[in-house]
């Protein structure tokens, strides 16, 4: 489809009658969110509620600019890595000027740390490696584009391909402690699903101490209802671990060592082996060291080991682990689905996850406008659909599901998802989250990555 973007007309966006879009309108308001999040410099994940450039979400942003402009998708990808840590870390957030965000760059304080980036100010934790398969996509939409874009395209893929591989590289050396294989987070933010319930049993751990200097929250300002976003108590656990990582100067050894959250994330190790796949397929493509392939390799087979492992024995369900009190959290969230976007499980625990996820209790919910997978199951106990990760459906993890049912060949399901992704995004608000029985945008609206994964999928041959 081209995207004609003075096709974007101005109308209701998520009021009280859902409007619905057609698509080449709906792609059209998309592409211009996009346009009005850039600041020339980076586009925002969100206009004023993240008004700077988070990790996870540039590389969906790229994927969808690609569908419009290969350059501006390479220099966002571009701009992400140029604040790589020399360690191989990709921080959470690279800052822009604008100071509306809590905790902005002085909250941080990384200026100090021994290997962040000088030229720019960045957090200091990091967010789900999805950056190779984004550089992927980009490649491959490049190349069904024209033979200027293809050229430019690959010459990026050879150019970015060290820096994912330190970045990988980094995962491993620094974040993969323990016997587990998990790939190891040591803040809730890393997870890139904050608040979700996956983490209430070691944030129950997390003691924020008398120290903790006082702050005021700016994310409340940028939403209709608080009741959207976390509570004041998950934010002062927020800000502890923070506070801890700076009087521990950003040293990622003490940090793993001694941070009173650490915490294996089953989804992040799934994403890992995917992503490390891909890395070896653009690897072997651009010839690079033997050496590192089989690393990748190794990684990829020690991933998917570790989530075949954490998969519960009745449910099948993939477990995150306590890494502080060597505890499984069983949680019914999307997280326990792993297994399915990377495999490696065994046939009948595979089997029984696609029967689970088609269920009642997830996408075959009765009750649901879009039949894709909420963030927590409305069956469980606790489950609230407005507040953030806590039950609200999320178009970003509705787009990586359709991306790897397609690449593991189920074409069927990945279509099936992808026509629910856009039944919930049609409205035109581009929420970053929606309420999974209405419809309703929650959070932000006009949010970056969703925008660019909406438009992934109109234009999709
Ligand atoms: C949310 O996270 C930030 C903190 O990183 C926040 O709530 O302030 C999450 O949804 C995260 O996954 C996302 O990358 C970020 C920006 O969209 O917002």
């Amino acid at each position: 489809m081209t995207v004609d973007v003075t096709n974007a007309t101005d109308g209701p966006a998520g009021g009280r009658r859902r409007v619905r879009y057609p698509e080449p309108a709906l792609a059209a308001r998309a592409a211009r969110v996009l346009r009005d999040n850039d600041t020339g410099a980076v586009i925002t994940a969100a206009p004023r509620l993240y008004p700077h450039m988070w990790s996870w979400d540039a590389a969906f942003i790229s994927i969808g600019l690609a569908r419009l402009d290969v350059q501006r998708a390479i220099a966002e990808l571009d701009t992400l890595f140029a604040a790589q840590w020399r360690n191989g870390m990709v921080p959470h957030i690279v800052f822009t000027e604008n100071d509306a965000y809590f905790p902005g760059p002085d909250r941080w304080g990384t200026d100090e740390a021994l290997d962040g980036p000088r030229h720019v100010r960045t957090s200091g934790i990091c967010q789900p490696p999805v950056h190779a398969i984004a550089v992927r996509r980009v490649l491959d939409i490049a190349r069904r584009s024209g033979p200027d874009d293809r050229i430019d395209a690959e010459r990026f893929a050879r150019r970015i391909w060290p820096k994912l591989y330190a970045w990988h590289r980094w995962l491993v050396e620094y974040r993969t402690p323990g016997s587990s294989g998990l790939v190891a987070i040591v803040h809730g933010w890393e997870s890139g699903m904050d608040n979700s319930p996956r983490w209430d049993v070691p944030y129950d751990g997390v003691h924020p101490g008398a120290a903790l200097p006082p702050y005021v929250r700016k994310d409340l300002r940028n939403v209709g209802d608080p009741g959207e976003r976390p509570t004041d108590r998950e934010y002062d656990r927020y800000l502890w671990l923070i506070e801890e990582m700076r009087r521990a100067g950003y040293d990622q050894r003490k940090i793993v060592a001694n941070s009173s959250f650490l915490v294996g994330d089953v989804f992040i190790t799934a994403l890992f082996a995917m992503s490390c796949d891909v890395l070896i397929e653009l690897g072997e493509e651009f010839g690079q060291d033997t050496d590192e392939l089989h690393d990748l390799a190794d990684w990829a087979a020690k991933a998917r080991d570790a989530v075949a492992a954490s998969c519960h024995s009745v449910s099948g369900m993939a477990r995150d682990r306590d890494l502080r009190t060597n505890r499984w959290l069983d949680t019914q969230t999307i997280a326990g689905f792993s297994p399915l976007l990377c495999g490696g499980a065994p046939d009948d625990v595979q089997l029984r996850l696609l029967s689970l996820l088609d269920s009642d209790r997830w996408s075959g919910h009765p009750d649901l406008l879009a039949p894709v997978p909420p963030s927590v199951s409305p069956m469980r106990p606790g489950f609230n659909p407005r507040q953030y990760w806590r039950g609200p459906q999320w178009p970003v993890i509705v787009w990586l599901f359709t991306w790897a049912f397609e690449r593991r060949g189920w074409h069927e399901r990945a279509r099936h998802l992808r026509d629910g992704g856009i039944r919930l995004t049609e409205d035109g608000s581009f929420g970053e989250y929606f309420q999974p029985f209405t419809g309703e945008p929650l959070g932000s609206t006009e949010q970056s990555w969703t925008a660019a994964v909406v438009l992934d999928w109109l234009c999709e041959d």
